[in-house]
Order: structure tokens, then C-alpha cells, then sequence
């Protein structure tokens, strides 16, 4: 097993505390793809690492890797029509209910080749990689065909074999109702089947819903959320993004790993997402691309204890944008969460957001995923904008 010593590191190990967010002079013992340690500048070495190359880190500020934990980068097509629609005055519904938004990617999607899927998810996943992510999370989602599902998953997979990074898939076939078709029927005779056919294929990793009156109703997401709980896969939803419906609230009670968007989520949510455990993504691509207005309640997510991620949401409608360095900023700037709040968000709450124990801190016999950025204070990560400094990334304790 290669083990590596890197020294004179500054770390901040994202653990719970105001001392995970500190930075520490540490020096790191890396074994296999593993951190087999975190100790003093000044500790001895132990058996074992005495001998080991060593890599001086210069002083450099040591984060956990990132994780993007909600995506659609895979997809057909773009949507700049739809921005200049939007700036010339039309609204996201209006969008939506003109055949344009989501049932538009769906037509590109359905007619690209898995290559030409491929090729683009590379391209968005190569951005997040420059900036020491290792970890992002893809939903299919603009196929809603059995086949063109199945293939955006496929393509998702594929990214984790052309790069050096996890990738983390989400079915999200109750993303939009299909043009001219019925919702419920779509739901029980395309949705589920499809999700039994790509969860047979092994290509799920969770499943996840669209909960908002341009899309599903929380009864037709709790009959995906059965299905879901028969393969014994966990849920996820997109919640209280644009209007209330409870969706929060039904993705809590099924013990749902997150509950994603959240701007007009309320006191009921909140209190149900606390006492299960459910994360709060936070996208505010999403929310500055459509200009909302209504804010997330982060204060009071804060105040309920409730765990709060950041992410891209990545696609090409409200968020085209790869950058998880940025959505942290705007999280921020927007949101008004504190930089502690954004790194804890994009690393040791996204891992939470996709049910992973094994990654987003630095401690001992967690992944040796890693980043290394050219910075002094970890808020420098959420301050600057359109600037990545990252040194070098390892992903299983490798540089890459
Ligand atoms: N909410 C969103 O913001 C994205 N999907 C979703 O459920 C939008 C996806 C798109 O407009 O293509
Ligand atoms: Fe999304």
C-alpha cells in the first residue's frame, strides 16, 4: 500500500467545532486511499511513514475535497433562448407552460448519443475538478423515457470512469410531466417502471422528485418515494423551490437524506427536516439565475439545528453554472450564510446530503480526498469570485 507524508500543511479538518474550521499546522499521513493520520508539526513519525515520500505543502490552507451534492450535468442542448425569453420579461412558469424550460432539455437529450452526452458532462465535471471537488452528485431527469433515463445515468457513470472522481447518481425521472401526457399516469406507468429497470441496471444511487405545482404533487411523489423504498434506495427532493406544498415535510418523514431549493419552505418543514436528520441544500445559482426574491430561511434552518449543503444545481435552465467556489459565494452574498457555513456546506453537510460517512472531513480513516489551495483563511474560498486557488486536489490519496 503507498503511503505519503505531506508536511507543513495548514488544516482545517472540517470536523464539528469551531476548531474543524481553524487551520492547523498538521502534517498528514496518507495510506492507500485512506488519511491513516493527522498529527502534529512536530509528532514523531510512526512505523511505516519514516520512510515514505514526503511532500512539503508550503503552509498551504488543507480542506477537505469538495462535494457537489445536486446536479443535472448531464444534458442535451442549451437554453440561452430561454435566458433572453426570461430578460425580455417572461416568467419561469411561463417558460414552462409555453413547452420551453425543462420539456425543451428533454428534447435535446432525447436525441444526443450517449457520446455526445458524455462529452458535455465532461466538460461541466472538468470545471468542478479544477476546483478540488471529488465528489459530485448527477440526476437524470431530461430523458422522462424509460431510455433516455437509463442512458443519462449511464453517461453519469461514465464520468466516474473518465475522471478521477466519485460520481453519485440520483433518479430523477419526476422531474417534469411529459409533454401531453397525464401526470399520475406517467408516474405509475413510466416514472417507476423505469426506476426498477435503471435500479436492476445498478445505475441508482438515490431518488429524487420535483414536488412544485409545475411539476408533481406530493401524492404523486410519495408513490415514487414507495417505489424508491422497495429497492431500498434513500430519497432526496426538490422542495418548496417556487411555492409550498409540503414537499419538505413528506421527504423528512420518509427519512430522506436532503430537501433541496427550500426558498418558500416553512416553520412545518423546518421542524420536520430537524428531527429526521434531512439536510438543506441550498442553490442559489438557481435563485440569482431566476432573480427570485423570496430567500431560504436559512436564520431559522440555523437556529433548528438543521444541516445546510451548497451546491451548483448545475443544468441549463436556472443554473448554468459550474462553479461550486461561486454557488458558495452567492450563498453568502445572498443567503447570508457565514464562509464556515459555506465550506461545512460543500464538504462535510454535502457528504451528509448523499448519506457518505467516509468523506468531507480530515480525520482519521476517512478518504484521502483532499484539497490544497493557495489561500490563507478557509473564507477566502467563499470571498473571492470567479477565482479558483486551488494547489492540487488528491482523490483516494493520490494528486490529481
Ligand atoms: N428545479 C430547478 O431549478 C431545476 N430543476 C428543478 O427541479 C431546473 C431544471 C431546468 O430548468 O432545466
Ligand atoms: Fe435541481
Amino acid at each position: 500500500m503507498i503511503r505519503r507524508v505531506l508536511e507543513n500543511g495548514r488544516v482545517a479538518s472540517m470536523q464539528p467545532g469551531a476548531e474543524g474550521y481553524a487551520p492547523r499546522p498538521a502534517r498528514l499521513l496518507i495510506e492507500g486511499e485512506v488519511i491513516a493520520d493527522c498529527l502534529a508539526p512536530d509528532e514523531d513519525l510512526p512505523d511505516g511513514f519514516r520512510d515514505a515520500p514526503a511532500e512539503d505543502l508550503g503552509g498551504r490552507l488543507v480542506t477537505p475535497a469538495l462535494i457537489d451534492c445536486h446536479t443535472h450535468l448531464v444534458y442535451g442542448g442549451s437554453r440561452a433562448e430561454e435566458f433572453e425569453m426570461r430578460l425580455n420579461g417572461a416568467s419561469y412558469e411561463e417558460v414552462a407552460r409555453a413547452g420551453g424550460g425543462i420539456v425543451s432539455t428533454v428534447e435535446a437529450t432525447r436525441a444526443a448519443s450517449e457520446d455526445v452526452l458524455l462529452a458535455g458532462a465532461l466538460r461541466r465535471a472538468d470545471r468542478l475538478i479544477a476546483e478540488g471537488v471529488t465528489t459530485i452528485e448527477i440526476k437524470s431527469g431530461y430523458g422522462l423515457d424509460r431510455d433516455t433515463e437509463l442512458r443519462m445515468l449511464r453517461v453519469a457513470r461514465r464520468v466516474a470512469r473518465e475522471r478521477a472522481v466519485d460520481v453519485v447518481t440520483s433518479f430523477l425521472g419526476a422531474h417534469a410531466i411529459p409533454k401531453g401526457q397525464d401526470a399520475d399516469r406517467y408516474i405509475d406507468e413510466i416514472c417507476i417502471p423505469a426506476l426498477r429497470d435503471a435500479a436492476a441496471e445498478g445505475l441508482v444511487d438515490a431518488v429524487d422528485g420535483f414536488c412544485e405545482n409545475i411539476a408533481f404533487t406530493p401524492p404523486q411523489i410519495a408513490r415514487v418515494f414507495d417505489a424508491a423504498a422497495v429497492l431500498g434506495l434513500p430519497v432526496k427532493l426538490h422542495a418548496e423551490q417556487l411555492s409550498d406544498l409540503g414537499g419538505a415535510v413528506l421527504v423528512a418523514e420518509r427519512g430522506g437524506l436532503s430537501a433541496d431549493h427550500l426558498e418558500y419552505l416553512g416553520a412545518e418543514g423546518i421542524a420536520a427536516m430537524a428531527d429526521a436528520g434531512t439536510v438543506a441544500v441550498m442553490l442559489p445559482g438557481a435563485f440569482y439565475t431566476l432573480r427570485e426574491t423570496q430567500l431560504p430561511p436559512v436564520e431559522a434552518l440555523r437556529n433548528a439545528g438543521v444541516r445546510m449543503a451548497v451546491a451548483t444545481d448545475s443544468n441549463p435552465g436556472s443554473a448554468p453554472m459550474s462553479s461550486l467556489l461561486l454557488a458558495m459565494n452567492m450563498s453568502a452574498t445572498l443567503f447570508r450564510m457565514t464562509p464556515e457555513e459555506t465550506l461545512r456546506g460543500a464538504t462535510a453537510n454535502a457528504a451528509a446530503a448523499l448519506g457518505l460517512n467516509d468523506r468531507g472531513r480530515i480525520a482519521k480513516g476517512l478518504r484521502a480526498d483532499l484539497a490544497i489551495w493557495d489561500a490563507e483563511t478557509p473564507a477566502e474560498l467563499t470571498y473571492r469570485i470567479g477565482d479558483a486557488p486551488l494547489y492540487t486536489r488528491y482523490y483516494k490519496g493520490t494528486p490529481c
